[in-house]
């Protein structure tokens, strides 16, 4: 591949990232008597642009007409992602644009405009890079994977009242030094060595960059002048619960808002009749996470009403928003929720599984939760990129406390800390809190995973994306996770709590299982004493292949996860006594990376098999988490959980 060529690639992207622009809310779309929903999982045509450019499908204009009229397609499931759906090798480890595409039905009250509603095509994510096209029109752009991104199609839609609409998908998972998470592309134009226009996709993070739709696509509708947002935040004063609210509305200047908050039982709890305001909730049952309370997780709802007057017709839109009461503070070394002291005990997890890559996929979703009930957990940090909302709302549901990290891993060049990268990470940190601002499970923002933050630039730039995080949700603390040494972080300044990733015996010392608890107190006391702020060992953890035995413990064994579990277990038992607040496995399960001579088919050191099967370490850690939760909190009965 020529520089020529390759820049199309990127720079395409690129001059894109400067359109987007954070507009209005993103509320997850809900199915209600003024709202209606259309799912399009299931089988798209599909196209991969192997040209030598992969410019091909914008010069032919491939979403001009059918996609099938540009030349073959597969068939292909959306969402998931497309790397591992065929047996094509070349499809597997494809860099740059497919194409994907369906026709959808548009029931027919849609398209009248009198005053008819308004439409919208939404993506639930998709990576990395998208453009959207409805009957060959553009209707958005968005750049990023992990987070949803819309486009309001309603004037399209009602221009042209045919009964369905063909919508093209342009997905490019090219990455640059300025996308988050960063990458590099390497040509080798040698041909005595490599095939002609050889290139390939360098990146800095530990997980398969699978690509394609990874979550649902949905049309919906609201009416023309609708409830645009809403904003919740709680506090508590003795029992009295405070749900502090803003809702904001668009299409219309005169608007009427109520609010009515239910218990579980359905029961109205508080009213507003103001578009923001305070409710008063006496004797307020707390959202308290799993394993902390006999009722973990307890929701509020808030029905939020509007009424409105434009163009000489009456609007009605209606929006029911989960509430979860909780406070969350810091301390010089403690994490509080509702004031009582919390302890992490929980993963770190992918979305990842065989055949669907990261597509949603709920078999896996409902096995995951059973999994962490099973295993005591009672939190995980979205390692390292947003979950879905599906995921996000069980976590609400069942008190699965979250740190939300950003897919802001792997920034470790010195060009992905400059003001491009910079205020596309400021952007990205927009769509997350903008996304998840009202989960009560979420406890923390976590804007990066393991940046090379020694380097001189990453103390201007963490304060900043540190800052305006803080500015975007004051409600909640900001951290980053750390590998850096702690004398020459140079962003741990300004985080609220300390989050660690080490491997002792694994990266370093590999084999010597004697050094973890000299090792681990050291780096515990180093940082503590030059922060003063508590303290989570973020990720921990060894390789095994499963049904590999050996004693004494040899690396990539069973008995070898464990030994290093419980040698870290010593200190965090120690420490958790003093400013440790938290302990969170890498990783849950296994899963896929790209090919190395250090990966045996993908990453080892989960709990868990990549088919969610225990290897040993699973029951040590069960042991401990259910003890920890004995300690720490009240129990409800072990066999209530599969
Ligand atoms: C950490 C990274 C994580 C890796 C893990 C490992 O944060 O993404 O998968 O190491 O190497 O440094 O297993």
């Amino acid at each position: 591949m020529t520089a020529g060529r390759l820049s199309f690639i990127l720079s395409f992207c690129l001059a894109c990232s400067a359109c987007v622009a954070l507009r209005g809310g993103m509320l997850t779309p809900r199915e209600n008597p003024t709202r209606e929903l259309k799912e399009l999982s299931g089988v798209w045509k599909f196209r991969a642009d192997f040209s030598p450019n992969r410019k091909r499908g914008f010069e032919e204009q491939w979403y001009k007409r059918r996609l099938e009229e540009s030349g073959s397609v597969i068939d292909m499931p959306v969402p998931a992602s497309f790397n591992d759906i065929t047996q094509d090798v070349q499809l597997r480890d494809f860099i740059g644009w497919v194409w994907y595409e369906r026709e959808a039905s548009i029931p027919h009250h849609w398209t009248s405009s009198d005053p008819g509603p308004r439409v919208l095509l939404r993506v639930g994510s998709a990576h990395y890079y998208s453009v959207v096209w409805v009957n060959g029109v553009l209707v958005t752009q968005h750049e990023g994977g992990h987070l949803p991104f819309e486009a309001d199609i309603t004037s399209l839609v009602q221009s042209d009242p045919s009964p369905s609409c063909r919508i093209t998908i342009a997905v490019n998972n090219t990455l640059s030094l300025h996308s988050l998470p960063p990458g590099t592309v390497t040509y080798n134009p040698d041909t005595s060595r490599y095939p002609p226009g050889y290139f390939v996709q360098n990146i800095d993070f530990d997980f398969f960059n699978y690509a394609g739709i990874h979550r649902p696509v949905i049309l919906y509708t609201t009416p023309k002048a609708y409830i645009d947002d809403i904003t919740v935040t709680t506090k508590i004063n003795e029992n009295i619960g405070l749900v502090l609210y803003n809702v904001s509305v668009e299409g219309s200047t005169e608007a009427t808002v109520t609010v009515t908050l239910c218990d579980k039982k359905g029961n109205n709890v508080a009213t507003g009749n103001t578009s923001s305001g305070a409710l008063k909730v006496p004797n307020a049952n707390l959202w308290w996470p799993y394993l902390m309370h006999k009722d973990p997780g307890y929701l509020y709802t808030l029905e939020v009403h509007m009424k409105a007057k434009s163009h000489s017709y009456l609007f009605e839109d209606q929006y029911t928003l989960p509430v979860g009461i909780r406070t969350v503070r810091v301390t010089e070394n403690e994490f509080l929720i509702n004031e009582k002291q919390f302890y992490f005990h929980g993963v770190n997890k992918h979305e990842d599984s065989d055949i669907r890559g990261k597509g949603l996929d709920w078999p896996l979703i409902m096995k995951d939760f059973n999994l962490l009930h099973w295993l005591g957990a009672n939190s995980f940090r979205t390692s390292h990129y947003p979950y879905s909302e599906e995921i996000m709302d069980l976590c609400d549901k069942y008190g699965i406390v979250v740190i939300d990290e950003s897919p802001g891993v792997g920034i470790k060049q010195v060009e992905s800390f400059d003001n491009q990268s910079l205020s596309h990470h400021l952007v990205v940190m927009e769509e997350l809190v903008r996304r998840d601002k009202n989960r009560p499970s979420v406890v923390m923002w976590s804007v990066a995973n393991e940046p090379a933050s020694e380097l001189p630039p990453a103390g201007y730039y963490f304060k900043t994306v540190i800052t305006h995080t803080k500015a975007l949700d004051p409600t909640r603390p900001v951290t980053f996770v750390s590998n850096s040494h702690f004398a020459r972080d140079k962003g741990a300044p300004y985080v609220d709590v300390i989050c660690v990733n080490s491997y002792f015996s694994w990266y370093h010392d590999p084999g010597h299982l004697e050094v973890i608890q000299i090792q681990l107190n050291t780096q515990f006391e180093d940082w503590y004493k030059t922060y003063h702020k508590p303290i989570i060992q973020s990720e921990y953890g060894a390789d095994v292949v499963p049904g590999l035995h050996s004693d004494p413990p040899l690396m990539f064994t069973e008995e070898y996860q464990k030994a290093v579990m419980q040698e870290y277990h010593a200190v965090f038992d120690v420490k958790r006594k003093e400013y440790v607040i938290g302990e969170l496995i890498w990783n849950f399960a296994d899963f896929m990376t790209v090919q190395s001579t250090t990966r045996v088919v993908g990453n080892k050191k989960g709990i868990f098999t990549r088919q969610r099967q225990p290897k040993a370490g699973a029951f040590i850690l069960r042991d401990r988490y259910w003890n920890l939760a004995n300690e720490t909190g009240q129990l409800p009965p072990r066999s209530r959980f599969p």
